[in-house]
C-alpha cells in the first residue's frame, strides 16, 4: 500500500484536502474549519477523467485551411485537426497580430466572461487580459451576468455598489436585532455554497440558526417554498415573478397612506422624495399604490400586505434582496424600490434595520468582512477602452455599429473579428441559445482554452486545453472570505493539458511582451508574491499578523483581517453631510434629476412598478408558465455537470423542471415523465417533478446542463432552460440580463427521448478523438 498524500485545495465552493494515492485521487475530506462544507467537493473526482478533458490543442479544419476565411458555418460541425503546442501558440499568436494590425484592438473580444477555477493567480480571464494588455488592448466587458441591472441603479442611488456586493449589514447583526425580516427571492445554502474566488467557513446555516431561534418573523417572498430551509418556519408568499418591485411600492403606498413614513428620515438622508410620494400615492398616474393595488398584480393577499406594512414600521425590520430579482426584465427595479421602501421605513443605519441585497446569493455575502488586501494578479493598464455590457454579447456580434445607451450614454458596438474565451462558457450563461448560434458565425476566429471540451470549446476555431485547478499550484481568497486557502497540485496535468499561466506565457512570448507579462517570475514565485503582497498589507495597514508563506503554504490556510457586526450606512444616518453618498445630491436618490433628464419609458426618474415583456400577467395561454432558472444545487453553473453531486439531481439523465400538481394535473404530466418545454426561441426536454413547494404557473428548472442540441431538429436534450430565455437588456440604463423573465409551454414528450449524455459524448466522439 502506498502512503497516502494529503493535499490542501480550495474551489469555489469550498476548501477540502484531495487524497491522492500513486496519481489517483482516492478521497476527498471537508476543511477542518468549515462547519457547513459543501457537497460538490466530492464531485472533483470527475476532473481527472481523460473522457471528460480535451486532450491536446486542437484547430478546426476549415479554420486551418482558410484561416479568417473559413465557412463560419463549419463551427461545431467539422471535425478537429490536433496540432502540438507550438504550433498552436504560433497561430494564437499570429491572429491576434493580423486582427490587431489590420481591424484595431477593438475589433478583439476579450471580455471572456465565467468563473473560471478560484485560483487567484492561473485565473484565467485575468491572464488574457493582462496578456492582451500588453499587445495593445482588447474589448471587454462590465457588470457581470449575476448581477449587473442592480449595480447600475445604485451606483446612482446609493453612491456605490457596496449594498450589493456584502458590504451592507452583516448577517450577525440581522440574527441579534432584527425582528422582522422580508427576504425577496432566497436565503438558501444552495447558493451560498459557492463563492468567487473561493471561501473557507459557510456561514449561513450559522446565522439563520439564531434568526430562527430567536423567533424572528422570517417572510420567504418567491415562488419556490424552499428559497429559504424548512426549519426557519418562514412564511411563504408565493408571489408571482418578477412582480415584487409592484410588493414593494405597495408595502411602501400603504405606510405612506397611514402618514406613518419617516418623514425626517426622508428629510435629511434622502433627495428626490417628493417625486417618489407623488407616484405613491397616486397624484402622479392616478393609481395609489397600497396594498390592494400590490394584490391584484402580485397574487398575494391584500390584508396580509397590510399587515406587513405595519410590521416593518413597528418593528425593527430588515429587507434582503437576492440577486436574482435584478436578472429579469427591468431588475433595477426591484433593487431601487427596497431602497424606497426601507428609506419610507427610516431604519437604514440602525443595528438590523434597512436593505441588503445578495444575501446567500453568494456565501460570501453578509459574512464578517475582509478588511485585507486579496490576492490578484494585475491585469495591467489598459491602453484602450473599449467595452460592452457583459450580457450584450449577441446584440454586439449582430450588430457591429449599432448604437445602443447603457448607463446614460449613447454607444456603439464595435466590430468584432476574433473572439478570445478564457474560463467561461457562453454556451452555457447566456441567453436565447438558438440567436446565440447565429451571432457566433460572425467572427472571423474564435480562440476558446478550457479544461473541458465545452458546447463552447466545440464551436471554436482553436481550443487550447488548460489544466483544472488540481493539475498546478495556486491560492484562493477575495474580499468576502475569511481565509486565504492553499490550492496545491494533486495530480499531474491530464493529457498534454497545460496551466492557463503557462499557455499565456508562450503566446506572450511570442507577441514579443514575454518579459513584461511574467515579470521574470514562475508559478511558485508568483504565489509567494502574491500571498506576501496580503501579508504584509495586513501587517502594516492593519497591524494583522498572517504566518509567512512557507508556513500558510503547509498549514493549506491562513486567516483574514475582517469586520463582523458591521451596520451598513450607520454615520451616514448619524451625519449625512460628513457622510455624504458619492450621488447627485450626496443623498440616498429616490427621484432622479440624471432620470428625469434622460426620460427613459424603462427606467423612471423614480422606483416604478413597469410591466415585464413577460410575466404571467400577460401569459394570455393560462397554460403559459413563467420559467425560472435558478442556480443549480449540485454543481457550479456548467462545471462538474457529470460529477456525482450534480447527476444526484437529475432524473432519467436529465435535469428535473419542478412544476405545481395543479398545473401538472390540467397539462397531464405525470411526476418522472419526460416534459418538451417551449416557446417561440426553442424547446428543451426535462423530466418532471411535480411537487407543491413551486407556485402553481411557476416551472423552475436550474441551469448548467451541458448544451446538447439533437441533430437538426434544435431540440435541446438535457434540460438547457437558455434556448428558452429572453435576450434583451434590463433597460436602456442598466442593459442587464433578463434570464429570469420567460414564459413556456409545457407538455408531455412522447418522442425518442435518448439519454442526453450519451449524445453529448457522441457528438464529442464526432469532433475530436477523445
Ligand atoms: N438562464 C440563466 N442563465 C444564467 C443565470 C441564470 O440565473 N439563469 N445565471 C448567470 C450567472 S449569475 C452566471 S455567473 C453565469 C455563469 O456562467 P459561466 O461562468 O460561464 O459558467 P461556468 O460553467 O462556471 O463556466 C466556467 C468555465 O470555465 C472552465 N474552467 C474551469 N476551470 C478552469 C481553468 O482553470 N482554466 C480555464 N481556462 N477554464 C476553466 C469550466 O470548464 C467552464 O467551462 O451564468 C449566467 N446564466
Ligand atoms: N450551488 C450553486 N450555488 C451558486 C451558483 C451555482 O451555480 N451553484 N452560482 C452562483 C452565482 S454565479 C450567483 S450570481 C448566485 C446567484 O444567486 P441568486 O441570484 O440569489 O440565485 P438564483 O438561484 O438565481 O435565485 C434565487 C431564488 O430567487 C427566486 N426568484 C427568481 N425570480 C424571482 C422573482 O421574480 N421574485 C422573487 N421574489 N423570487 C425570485 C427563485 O425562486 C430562486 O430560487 O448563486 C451562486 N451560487
Ligand atoms: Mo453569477
Amino acid at each position: 500500500m502506498g502512503t497516502i498524500r494529503r493535499v490542501p485545495h480550495c474551489s469555489h465552493w469550498g476548501a477540502y484536502t484531495i487524497l491522492v494515492d500513486g496519481g489517483e485521487i482516492v478521497g476527498v475530506e471537508p476543511f477542518e474549519h468549515d462547519p457547513a462544507p459543501s457537497p460538490i467537493i466530492g464531485s472533483i473526482r470527475e476532473w481527472a477523467k481523460p473522457e471528460r478533458r480535451v486532450l491536446r490543442p486542437m484547430v478546426r479544419s476549415g479554420w486551418l485551411e482558410k484561416r479568417g476565411r473559413s465557412d463560419r458555418r463549419g463551427r461545431g460541425r467539422e471535425k478537429f485537426v490536433p496540432v502540438g503546442w507550438d504550433e498552436a501558440t504560433t497561430l494564437v499568436a499570429d491572429e491576434i497580430r493580423r486582427v490587431s494590425g489590420t481591424f484595431g484592438n477593438e475589433s478583439i473580444f476579450a471580455g471572456s466572461y465565467g468563473w473560471t477555477s478560484c485560483g487567484r493567480f492561473h485565473h484565467a480571464s485575468s491572464l488574457l487580459k493582462r496578456m492582451l494588455n500588453l499587445a495593445g488592448g482588447y474589448t471587454g466587458h462590465v457588470d457581470t451576468y449575476s448581477i449587473a441591472a442592480g449595480p447600475v441603479i445604485l451606483r446612482h442611488t446609493l453612491g456605490d455598489d457596496r449594498a450589493c456586493g456584502g458590504q451592507a449589514n452583516t448577517l450577525d447583526t440581522i440574527a441579534e436585532h432584527t425582528d422582522t425580516l422580508v427576504v425577496f427571492g432566497a436565503l438558501s445554502p444552495r447558493t451560498a455554497q459557492t463563492e468567487a474566488g473561493g471561501i473557507g467557513s459557510h456561514s449561513l446555516e450559522t446565522h439563520l440558526k439564531r434568526i430562527a431561534a430567536r423567533g424572528t418573523k422570517v417572510v420567504l417572498v418567491s415562488p419556490l417554498r424552499d428559497d429559504v430551509p424548512d426549519w426557519v418556519d418562514a412564511e411563504w408568499w408565493p408571489i408571482r415573478p418578477n412582480t415584487d418591485t409592484a410588493l414593494m411600492l405597495g408595502l411602501a403606498g400603504e405606510i405612506v397612506k397611514a402618514g406613518r413614513h419617516d418623514k425626517a428620515f426622508l428629510e435629511r438622508c434622502t433627495s428626490g422624495s417628493d417625486r417618489f410620494l407623488r407616484y405613491l400615492d397616486g397624484s402622479e398616474d392616478g393609481q395609489q399604490k397600497d396594498a390592494a393595488w400590490a394584490a391584484g398584480i402580485t397574487g398575494l393577499d391584500r390584508d396580509a400586505i397590510a399587515d406587513l406594512a405595519r410590521r416593518l414600521i413597528d418593528t425593527r425590520s430588515m429587507l434582503t434582496v437576492s440577486w436574482s430579482l435584478q436578472r429579469a426584465h427591468h431588475g433595477e427595479q426591484p433593487f431601487w424600490a427596497a431602497l424606497g421602501l426601507a428609506s419610507i421605513v427610516g431604519q437604514i443605519g440602525l443595528p438590523g434595520g434597512g436593505v441588503g441585497y445578495g444575501y446567500a446569493s453568494l456565501g460570501g455575502v453578509g459574512a464578517p468582512i475582509n478588511l485585507g488586501r486579496s490576492p490578484a494578479i494585475s491585469q495591467l493598464a489598459k491602453p484602450i477602452n473599449s467595452f460592452i455590457p457583459v450580457a450584450r454579447i449577441s446584440d454586439m456580434l449582430l450588430n457591429p455599429g449599432g448604437r445602443y445607451t447603457y448607463e446614460g450614454e449613447a454607444r456603439t458596438y464595435p466590430d468584432i473579428r476574433l473572439v478570445y474565451w478564457a474560463g467561461g462558457n457562453p454556451y452555457h450563461h447566456h441567453q436565447d441559445l438558438n440567436r446565440l448560434e447565429d451571432a457566433w458565425t460572425k467572427p472571423e476566429t474564435i480562440i476558446v482554452q478550457d479544461p473541458m471540451f465545452t458546447a463552447t470549446a466545440q464551436r471554436a476555431d482553436i481550443v487550447l486545453p488548460a489544466t483544472t485547478s488540481i493539475e498546478r499550484n495556486d491560492l484562493a481568497g477575495n474580499k468576502r472570505s475569511d481565509f486565504i486557502l492553499a490550492m496545491r497540485k494533486a495530480i499531474e496535468p491530464v493529457g498534454q493539458s497545460r496551466s492557463d499561466f503557462d499557455i499565456f506565457n508562450a503566446i506572450a512570448m511570442k507577441l514579443g511582451v514575454g518579459e513584461r507579462f511574467s515579470e521574470g517570475r514562475d508559478e511558485m514565485g508568483w504565489l509567494r508574491h502574491l500571498y506576501e503582497v496580503s501579508r504584509s498589507d495586513a501587517a502594516n495597514r492593519l497591524g494583522f499578523d498572517m504566518p509567512d508563506f512557507d508556513a500558510f503554504w503547509e498549514a493549506g490556510y491562513a486567516r483574514c483581517p475582517t469586520r463582523a457586526e458591521h451596520t451598513y450606512l450607520a454615520g451616514f444616518r448619524e451625519h449625512p453631510e460628513e457622510f455624504a453618498l458619492d450621488t447627485e445630491s450626496g443623498r440616498i436618490v429616490l427621484g432622479s434629476e440624471l432620470l428625469a433628464r434622460l426620460d427613459y419609458a424603462d427606467c423612471r426618474p423614480h422606483p416604478a412598478w413597469i410591466e415585464p415583456a413577460e410575466w404571467l400577467g400577460n401569459a394570455g395561454d393560462p397554460h403559459r408558465l413563467h420559467l425560472i432558472s435558478h442556480q443549480p444545487a449540485g454543481r457550479l453553473h456548467s462545471q462538474l455537470e457529470t460529477g456525482e453531486s450534480s447527476v444526484a439531481m437529475k432524473r432519467n439523465g436529465r435535469e428535473q423542471a419542478r412544476i405545481n400538481p395543479r398545473d401538472a394535473a390540467v397539462l397531464d404530466i405525470e411526476d418522472g415523465a419526460t416534459i418538451r418545454v417551449w416557446n417561440d426561441r426553442g424547446a428543451s426536454l426535462a423530466t418532471a417533478w411535480v411537487t407543491d413547494t413551486v407556485r402553481p404557473g411557476v416551472l423552475v428548472l436550474p441551469t448548467g446542463a451541458w448544451f446538447t442540441p439533437s441533430g437538426n431538429s434544435g431540440l435541446e436534450m438535457a434540460g438547457n432552460p437558455n434556448v428558452l430565455t429572453l435576450d434583451v437588456g434590463t433597460s436602456q440604463f442598466g442593459q442587464g440580463c433578463s434570464a429570469h423573465t420567460c414564459l413556456v409551454h409545457v407538455e408531455p414528450y412522447a418522442g425518442d427521448a435518448s439519454d442526453a449524455f450519451e449524445t453529448y459524448h457522441e457528438k464529442l466522439v464526432a469532433l475530436a478523438a477523445v
